[in-house]
Formats: structure tokens, C-alpha cells, sequence
């Protein structure tokens, strides 16, 4: 745990608890209060630390089979929420929506009957930037048409059932699994990796390059002066927050992300998965896909394969959360198919019980910038995954980088 002065002379202990609500003049935590993370939580043994150079704890890479005969837990327990005080929930969709709910959810179904450069359009984009900055997650519900996107469920069972050599499925928190999709169609159709809507908002959001050249240390430490400064997004804009210079910009270490060059800033495609959640699976604890370098440094997307309903394993997400809001209860995204949903990594959310007797697919794809620890090596999905990683970022970061060079420094 990190002590130290920072800031107005404030005493900070290590990293500010990101879970319960607090004032910002008494930010003292225990390392228990440290949030987990998810990605980097694959075969952890309680006790047995190995750090990159950038000063972040690596985990295990190995298969599930070794992961199993050496008796590793995926997150060291398992990774299910065993609390007896769950948060309330409302839902966007269903029987169960909630008009509280309304106010996450962007209708854009009339994106498909509309041209780039139509006032639909331009509507569309500054109403999904708005929310998901206000409250870290947007649902753009019916953006692709459901016939198109129906079929893939299909295919990602297939994939899932008949795993290709040099790829390695990985577990993730409370029995969900995790696979990388190949580079190959229908996965690599731009209707799905290159849409504009979706381009233009990661380009308008990600915009914190704390990550790049920075220690751990430095960015806890960065991180905190946000914290006191009022945890506003626009603060990473500041040019004193841009990349650092020197080695760890220019050769991010095992577990950060290269995405990008050491002169670049702003997002990249980071990598492209497929998660199945078994029936019976418990709901997951709550937990930020990354801790540092805060928010609107990495931004998932869901593309729900099969059907989301109230209890099959969708997502529940804490609203405002990325700018540390505690609102005390969350928000389960299970709109109709054919809609995503786009989330700051940063933002607390959890995969809910799946209660149904079918599995729940879906594919998430992540934008990022240089530096982020995800804690991944190249071969954690898989010797060859990393080779259909590439293949995707050269397909999408072309269309992005447009992207990130039009909408620069908007806000
Ligand atoms: O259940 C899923 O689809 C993903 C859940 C999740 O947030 C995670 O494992 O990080
Ligand atoms: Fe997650």
C-alpha cells in the first residue's frame, strides 16, 4: 500500500476506497477497499505477487487444465458476489423496466434510415456522449438491425464448441468464460467492428493518456490530484497530463497495452472477445475492468449475442460511478437485440445471475490507450490469438484514427 502527501497537504492512504462514498478531504483506505480487478484476476494464488516495470502485479498465464491440477482459483475465490445486501436494481427493458432507467437508454433506431452528416445523426452522437460522460455507460438501444445480428449467436456457440488450436478459452469471475474471436467473418464485418456512431463516440471520449510512460505509482499518484480536484473527465485533457516520456512510453511492459506509438494519443481497438455465461452461473461482484489510469482511458462495448432478459446474465452498472458517484443502486442493461452497450472500464458494473437454462453470449470489443494495464500477456487467450488481435486493430484503427483526428479535444 502506497502512503503520501499530495495535493493541499491532504494525507492520502494508498488508493481512495472506490466503493463506499467519501468525502474528499478524508480518503483513508484499507487494502481490502482496493477494488478488484477483472481481467488481470485470471489464476491468482493468494501470497505470490510478480510486478512488470511499470510497478503493476502480474497474474498467472497458464491453461485452465494446469490452472486446475495446481489448485488456482480464477481471482483466487472464484470471483462470485456472495454479499447479503445486493443493491437494488432497476432495469432498462422487460416486464421489470423502470422510467429511472430511461434516462441510460438512446434510442437510435433511426440511425439505419438516416446518412452520415443528417441531423438525426449528429443529434444521435451528442446525446450517447452526453450520457455515457454523465453516467459512464450508455445503452444505444436497436443501433443495428436484429436480423443481422441474430445469426451470430449461432456462430459464437459453434466457436465455442469446436475451440481452434492456438486459442484458449479463459475463465472470468463466477464461472463465466472468455475466448478471442478469430479475424474472420461475420466478426470482422464493419456493420459490426467499424460503425460510425460507435467510432466517433470512442474517438469524442477516450481521451485520458495517463497510462503512457507512467509507473503505477505515478498514476495512483496523478489519480489522486483528480480525485481532489473534483473528478471531472475534462481534467486528463490537461497537457501536464498527457504521456510521459521515456521507456515505458515507448515499450509498454508484459500486461500494459502497446496499442499505438509513443507520438499518438487517444484510443486504440484493444482486443476482441466472445463471453459465455452458463446457466445457474451466480452474479458476479461488483468490480472496474481497470483501476487505473481512471476513466476515459478504456471503453468496452457489448454486443449481445443472445437475447438479454432480467435474469440471464446481463449487466448491472453503477451510474456515475467512473466519476466515483455512489448512487446506491444500479442499472441492468437488457435491451432488445440488436442494441449495445457502451461502458467506461472504470465504471463498477457486474455480470448478474443467469437464471435461465441457456447460456448468454456476447461479444465485447474494447478501445484503449498506449500504457493501460489490463494485465494480459500476449498468449493469455492463446499463441495465436494475438495474431487475430492484430489483424482486427488494422482494420478498425484506420476508420478510428479519422475518428480521434475529427473529433480532437472536442468535449
Ligand atoms: O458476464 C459478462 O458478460 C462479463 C461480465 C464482466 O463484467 C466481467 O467479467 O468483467
Ligand atoms: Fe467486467
Amino acid at each position: 500500500m502506497q502512503t503520501g502527501w499530495v495535493g493541499s497537504g491532504l494525507r492520502v492512504f494508498g488508493w481512495p476506497n472506490l466503493n463506499e462514498q467519501h468525502g474528499w478531504t478524508s480518503l483513508v483506505v484499507t487494502p481490502d477497499s482496493i477494488p478488484s480487478r477483472t481481467r488481470p484476476g485470471c489464476w491468482r494464488r493468494p501470497g505470490c505477487r510478480a510486478v512488470n516495470a511499470a510497478g503493476f502485479e502480474m497474474v498467472t498465464s497458464m491453461t485452465p487444465e494446469e490452472a486446475e491440477k495446481q489448485g488456482y482459483m480464477p481471482f483466487g475465490d472464484g470471483g462470485a458476489d456472495n454479499s447479503t445486501n445486493p443493491r437494488p436494481r432497476v432495469y432498462t427493458h422487460g416486464p421489470c423496466a423502470s422510467p429511472v432507467a430511461a434516462r441510460f437508454v438512446v434510442p437510435c433506431h433511426d440511425w439505419r434510415a438516416t446518412e452520415q452528416g443528417d441531423a438525426i445523426r449528429r443529434k444521435l452522437v451528442e446525446t450517447a456522449l452526453e450520457v455515457l460522460r454523465v453516467e459512464g455507460f450508455v445503452v444505444l438501444e436497436n443501433l443495428m438491425a436484429p436480423e443481422d445480428v441474430a445469426p451470430l449467436e449461432a456462430e459464437a456457440k459453434w466457436y465455442l464448441e469446436n475451440v481452434q488450436d492456438g486459442f484458449i478459452p479463459q475463465p472470468l469471475r463466477a464461472n463465466r468464460s472468455q475466448l478471442h474471436l478469430p479475424y474472420a467473418m461475420p466478426w470482422a464485418s464493419d456493420w459490426l467492428i467499424c460503425h460510425d456512431l460507435v467510432l466517433e463516440l470512442v474517438a469524442s471520449y477516450v481521451h485520458n493518456d495517463l497510462a503512457g510512460g507512467r509507473t503505477q505509482d505515478e498514476q495512483q499518484g496523478s489519480l489522486v490530484q483528480w480525485l481532489i480536484s473534483g473528478a471531472k473527465l475534462d481534467w486528463f485533457r490537461k497537457p501536464e497530463w498527457g504521456p510521459k516520456g521515456g521507456e515505458l512510453l515507448d515499450e509498454p511492459p508484459t500486461g500494459c497495452t502497446d496499442v499505438g506509438t509513443a507520438n499518438d494519443i487517444g484510443p486504440w481497438l484493444g482486443r476482441v472477445l466472445v463471453t459465455k455465461t452458463p446457466p445457474g452461473s451466480e452474479p458476479q461482484r461488483h468490480h472496474r475492468d481497470i483501476n487505473f489510469p481512471g476513466p476515459s482511458a478504456q471503453l468496452t462495448v457489448q454486443v449481445a449475442l443472445t437475447p438479454l432478459s432480467a435474469n440471464n446474465g446481463p449487466l448491472g452498472y453503477v451510474p456515475g460511478s467512473h466519476c466515483m458517484a455512489t448512487p446506491g443502486y444500479e442499472v441492468v442493461a437488457n435491451p432488445p437485440l440488436g442494441s449495445l452497450v457502451l461502458y467506461d472500464s472504470f465504471t463498477e458494473h457486474h455480470g448478474i445471475e443467469n437464471h435461465s437454462p441457456q447460456d448468454r453470449l456476447a461479444m465485447y470489443y474494447e478501445f484503449e490507450t498506449r500504457g493501460v494495464f489490463g494485465g494480459y500477456t500476449d498468449i493469455h487467450f492463446g499463441e495465436k490469438a494475438a495474431m487475430h488481435t492484430l489483424a482486427f486493430r488494422s482494420a478498425v484503427d484506420p476508420d478510428l484514427r479519422r475518428w480521434v483526428a475529427c473529433v480532437g479535444g472536442s468535449t
